[in-house]
């Protein structure tokens, strides 16, 4: 296990276990945590034996967001240029855990914030504690809602439900969260690690190749229409077709015994 000041990082059998790790700030995001956490997915991109990350906060908190400290308007005359840390921070973050072509699960522990609730809705699968809620918090400070937010409350929810979150900036529970299709599940507080960690292994043990092309098709479908998608899928079967999971896969099939992938 690595511990560093802001996120703990640990790697067993496959799976990056990140956890957010500033419990008294609810674990907002100071340029450390930023960067902490990049380097860590970059991580999970460039290294075999990362086949699944695991994304979870420390403390009562998932993620509140950007931590307003280093945005106090009373120690500087001058006005930040939040598009620039946009493009620094936020955005980076962003499209590494959707380019990311191995499975991240994220197990939001409690209330998830601003930026901090849309990282979530970045993930792939989404486990919320039961007592857990997500905020777009952005109007209540004048911003609009960011990390992908506008995107993908549009996209999952349609314009009325990602309007009331945004303009009202009040609390999603995790079961409602369910019910919309914003995560996957929520799940009792006190199951919800073992829940998610359950996922990420049995993840960790797959065709991580396929698994990667599967969330690679998923994410385009809705910019692209049937045609192109089906070329796209032609192709992403052909590569998927030539791993040595597949031939594995199919091989245990015929045997009648469990596929042993290798992420090959
Ligand atoms: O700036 C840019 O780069 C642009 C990008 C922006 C991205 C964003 O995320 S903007 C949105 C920023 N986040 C927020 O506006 C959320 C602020 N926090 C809250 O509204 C509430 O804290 C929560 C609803 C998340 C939780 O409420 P509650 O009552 O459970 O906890 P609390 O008492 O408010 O907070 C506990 C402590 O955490 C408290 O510190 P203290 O008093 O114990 O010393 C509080 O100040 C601190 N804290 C919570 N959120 C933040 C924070 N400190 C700094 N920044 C935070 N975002």
């Amino acid at each position: 296990m690595t511990k560093n000041q802001t996120v703990i990082s640990s790697l067993d059998d496959g799976v990056l276990k990140l956890t957010l790790n500033r419990p008294d700030k609810l674990n907002a995001f100071n340029e450390d945590m930023h960067l902490a956490l990049r380097r860590q997915i970059e991580r999970a991109h460039d290294d075999s034996s990362v086949r699944t990350i695991l994304l979870t906060g420390a403390g009562r908190a998932f993620c509140a967001g950007q931590d307003l400290g280093d945005r106090d308007p009373r120690k500087s005359d001058e006005k930040p240029d939040l598009g620039h840390t946009l493009d620094t921070f936020y955005n980076p973050t962003l499209r590494l855990i959707r380019d990311l072509e191995k499975p991240v699960v994220c197990a939001v522990n409690g209330v998830a914030a601003g930026a901090g609730a849309n990282i979530a809705f970045a993930c792939d699968i989404v486990f919320a504690a039961r007592s857990a809620r997500f905020i777009q918090a952005f109007s209540r400070i004048g911003l609009i809602p960011d990390a992908g937010g506008s995107w993908s409350l549009t996209r999952i929810l349609g314009e009325p439900r990602a309007k009331a979150l945004a303009l009202l900036a009040e609390p999603l529970m995790a079961e409602q969260a369910e019910d919309w299709g914003l995560i996957w599940k929520a799940v009792e507080d006190d199951a919800l690690l073992e829940t998610a960690t359950a996922v990420a292994d049995r993840l960790a043990l797959g065709p991580t190749i396929g698994l990667g092309l599967t969330k690679r098709l998923i994410q385009a479908a809705g910019t692209q229409d049937l045609d192109t998608h089906l070329d796209m899928e032609r192709d992403c079967q052909r590569a998927a077709g030539f791993t040595n999971d597949y031939a594995e896969g199919v091989t245990a099939f015929l045997e009648k015994r469990p596929a042993v992938f290798k992420g090959e």
